[in-house]
């Protein structure tokens, strides 16, 4: 896709913490850049990151990546649910708990959104590290709707176990 001035910038998390969690990232980055709709302009490193919610769990990997969208959030939502099921997700799961993968929207532009389907920014971003970081990587201090600036949402959970692993990124993407 080619970024057109209408395109609206959304930030997406992806988490994995079942088989192959690093693979399965980096597989579900390079299907985000596959789906029409969508330019990454932007991706974090991954990040071995201790598990939250369920702390009974495999380490999970991390990143986070920016993206030109054509699409409106909604249509986004269902893009990346779509995604998820193509690599193995189910639903029946425990809320928290493993995950082959997780495509979470964090962010759609400065929009402030509270439905039963979709909540704008992520409701739970700004009290964890694995998304704080990774964002911190791509975006510097940005500001967080309705939640602050980022560097003063990361000084409240540096006691959150987040490892930056090596340098994956491939070539053509900015950080
Ligand atoms: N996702 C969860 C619950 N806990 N912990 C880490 N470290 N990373 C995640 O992506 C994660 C989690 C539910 O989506
Ligand atoms: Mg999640
Ligand atoms: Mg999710």
């Amino acid at each position: 896709m080619t970024i057109s001035p209408s395109d609206v910038v959304a930030w997406i998390g992806l988490g994995s913490n079942m088989g192959q969690a690093t693979d399965q990232v980096e597989r579900a980055i390079v299907a985000l850049t596959d789906e029409p709709g969508l330019e990454l302009t932007a991706r974090s490193s991954l990040y071995r990151t201790a598990p939250m919610g369920h702390v009974d769990q495999p380490d999970f990997i991390n990143a986070v990546v920016r993206a030109s969208c054509g699409i409106g959030c909604c249509v986004l939502l269902e893009t990346l649910q779509k995604i998820e099921k193509r690599f193995g997700r189910t639903r029946d799961g425990e809320r928290f708990g493993p995950r082959s993968l997780d495509l979470d929207l964090l962010m759609y532009a400065d929009q402030i959104v509270s439905s039963p389907r979709l909540e704008l920014p992520h409701p739970r971003m700004h009290e964890r590290l694995f998304v704080l970081e990774p964002l911190a990587e791509i975006e510097g201090d940005i500001t967080v709707p309705g939640r602050g600036r980022l560097s003063a949402l990361r000084q409240a959970c540096l006691n959150q176990r987040v490892q930056r692993l090596g340098d994956g990124v491939p070539k053509g993407f900015k950080r």
